[in-house]
């Protein structure tokens, strides 16, 4: 009898270990084709209004998305920009230490999170990109993978994949990543303004001619896996 209940006993443990497996199911996503279509992202890619940049309808956030899987990050966006506007997303990704701004940035942007820290910046006007890592230290140049195409009324519309080994992620089963897109624009010229035209998710100081003190503190992210 005592060795029936031993059996019993771990079978019992077995089972309890595994359903602790299910529960800790991987977080990984999706996997996109890079095609500069985004009907392949289903509902992780997300719409911003169509009217609602500072700087009108040429500069203008129409969808963002970002997700990965078990090799890369991938990144979607719709926007129309003008002169040296770009589409940036800066993003902080778990388990990486990365910067607390994005001082670093080799173009001289100021945007921080309210909570968490920059781990990756990209910026890309279509049919090209600059793309970095951040450390406490310092920003260095990622190379990504990127498609671009144009709608018939002329927004541009990219995907881009990043390889998560280039980003210090070493375990993407545990892996979330956390985001924000602007419609970024420069400084202005005596530094204390970091000009933005449109953000996705909207963050609620959205005003004026989108000059904002810097550095400008994004207080509203996306998240995926999305936080329960
Ligand atoms: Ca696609
Ligand atoms: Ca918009
Ligand atoms: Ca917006």
């Amino acid at each position: 009898m005592k060795k029936v209940l031993q059996v019993f006993a771990a079978v019992l443990v077995v089972l309890l270990l595994t359903s602790c497996e299910l529960f800790q199911a991987p977080p990984l996503l999706k996997t996109v084709t890079l095609d500069g279509s985004l009907s392949d992202w289903g509902n992780y890619v997300y719409t911003d209004g169509a009217t609602d940049s500072r700087w009108g309808a040429n500069n203008e956030i129409h969808k963002a998305g970002i997700l990965f899987d078990a090799t890369n990050l991938y990144i979607a966006g719709e926007f129309t920009k003008e002169g040296y506007n770009n589409f940036m997303v800066i993003v902080d990704l778990s388990g990486v230490t990365g910067a607390q701004d994005t001082t670093k940035h080799p173009w001289g942007r100021k945007y921080k999170f309210e909570k968490g820290d920059v781990d990756f910046v990209l910026e890309t006007w279509g049919d090209g990109y600059g793309a970095w890592r951040f450390t406490s230290a310092e920003a260095t140049s990622v190379q990504v993978t990127l498609a671009s195409t144009e709608t018939s009324d002329g927004h541009k519309v990219v995907e881009i994949a990043v390889p998560l080994n280039k980003l210090g992620v070493t375990d993407p089963n545990k892996l979330s990543v956390k985001a924000v897109f602007v419609l970024t624009g420069g400084l202005s010229d005596d530094g204390s303004k970091q000009y933005a035209g449109d953000f996705y998710p909207n963050q609620g100081f959205e005003a004026g001619d989108g000059g904002y003190n810097v550095p400008v503190v994004i207080a509203k992210t996306i998240s995926n896996p999305l936080k329960k």
